[in-house]
């Protein structure tokens, strides 16, 4: 099983889009481990974005992501990160293919609704940025048995 780190954006919590986009992560049979509302602040967007702080994209980017509440949360399922990258789509909502959450929803390279880790180290640095070990609670839904067989 894997974990990954997902942030529903401003422009998702703005546009009333909480609900229908987190409907596609419980559809596909992810397990959200951990979730709050939350703002971030500009320190926490730094270290969040810590590849892009000297890119020029970089300010605009920090505006747009401090500029509204965030959903944190933390999905688990089997290869959850590529899967779940795969259920998001391109990062430019104009590149994304149609189906996915960006290619649906999305109309804009930077205001793409969600971001989610990019592979186990992103995973393991941002779950830990943005959630205390007792906030990510291990459970086994119920439903299991009818999501997957026991030797996948
Ligand atoms: P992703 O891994 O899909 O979230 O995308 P990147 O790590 O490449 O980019 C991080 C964020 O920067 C993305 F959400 C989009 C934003 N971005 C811009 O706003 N402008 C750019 O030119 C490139 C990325």
């Amino acid at each position: 099983m894997e974990r990954t780190l997902v942030l529903l954006k401003p422009d998702c919590v703005e546009r009333r889009l909480i609900g229908r986009i987190l409907g596609r992560f419980e559809d596909k049979g992810l397990n959200i481990i951990a979730m709050k509302l939350i703002r971030i602040t500009p320190d926490l967007a730094k270290q969040h974005y810590a590849e892009h702080v000297s890119k020029p994209f970089y300010p605009g980017l920090e505006s747009f992501i401090t500029a509204a509440p965030v959903v944190a949360l933390v999905l688990e399922g089997l290869e959850a990160i590529s899967v779940v990258r795969g259920i998001l789509g391109a990062t430019s909502g104009l590149k994304a293919e149609a189906g996915t959450i960006r290619g649906d929803f999305s109309s804009s390279r930077q205001m793409n609704l969600v971001h989610a880790s990019d592979g186990p180290e992103a995973a393991k640095r941002e779950i830990e940025l943005y959630f205390q070990p007792e906030e990510v609670l291990d459970y086994k839904p119920t439903l299991t048995p009818w999501m997957r067989a026991d030797d996948e």
